[in-house]
């Protein structure tokens, strides 16, 4: 199966589960010496950086791009897609459509997570889907013109109430008609709240275009509880062709949680 590792240059997420912090080039490079076939990047904006110095960077190192996260809008810009504000709604979508652009050019779709938010007294749960449908339709056909998909990422409770589970999202995703968007499976918000892992993945696996592989500590896999080997086995049996990306705690440094990455992944199966 595909891996990617994320490079980070998000400063307010310096803490956050994602394994290089520093320069691209550095993150490219560590991401080739580890053996990892593409990297998920975590950007500040879409203008971090020029899609020639990405390219120049993929050549050098032989890499892909595997997707784009817009997280940045919502912990470095406080923007989401289901705020109260028409104005904060209008920004965020702006903000995610500037980062489809630019994975698009690179062959990568972005990830939609904690922007989407969650709904409050002031944005009610309905009128708070409602907003979500509304954004995504715009976003997937946006995305399409790049012949790539939306990946919408459904996250635990503890950061979003819109949707926890993959196949609550499923069904929304199908309820609203919406299309050209597939969904990332957290093992980490998975662990959390689903009834098996397994039993959600073989189910969804059509929807399913992207994997944060983490273990259930939001480790590298292994350094957890999760049972990865029956995993794999399930992945490869159901015909899984999507990346396993580690946004993964870079402990106990980020050499040792990608090596773990790595290793785990490539088990006798
Ligand atoms: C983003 O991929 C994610 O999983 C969230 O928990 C934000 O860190
Ligand atoms: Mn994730």
């Amino acid at each position: 199966m595909k891996t990617a590792v994320t490079l980070c240059r998000v400063a307010e997420a310096a803490a956050g589960p994602f394994v290089f912090h520093q320069d691209l080039s550095h993150g490219f490079a560590k991401a080739a010496e580890h053996g990892f076939d593409a990297v998920e990047l975590f950007l500040p904006s879409a203008d971090e950086i020029s899609i020639a110095e990405v390219k120049k960077l993929q050549a050098e190192h032989g890499l892909k791009i595997a997707a784009v996260g817009t997280g940045a809008g919502m912990v470095k810009y406080g923007l989401s897609l289901t705020d109260a504000d028409p104005l904060i709604r209008q920004k965020a979508l702006d903000f995610i459509l500037e980062l489809v652009d630019f994975g698009g050019q690179l062959g990568a779709p972005a990830i939609l997570g904690s922007m989407q938010g969650r709904s409050s007294t002031t944005v009610p749960h309905q009128l708070a889907i409602s907003y979500l449908a509304d954004a995504l339709r715009t976003i997937a056909s946006h995305a399409a013109r790049f012949d790539v998909p939306f990946i919408y990422e459904p996250l635990n409770r503890y950061e979003t109430n819109l949707f926890n589970r993959i196949g609550d999202a499923v069904a929304f995703l199908t309820e609203h008609n919406l299309e050209n968007i597939t969904l990332l499976a957290d093992l980490f918000h998975m662990n959390i709240e689903e009834v098996s892992l397994e039993k959600s993945l073989a189910d969804h696996i059509a929807h399913i275009g992207h994997i944060h592989f983490a273990d259930s500590n939001r480790r590298a896999m292994g350094f957890g509880h999760t049972d990865s080997v029956k995993l794999l086995r399930l992945l490869q049996n159901i015909g899984y062709e999507g990346y396993l990306s580690a946004e993964i705690l870079p402990l106990p440094t980020p050499d040792a949680a990608a090596a773990q990455f790595i290793k785990s992944t490539q088990p006798n199966l």
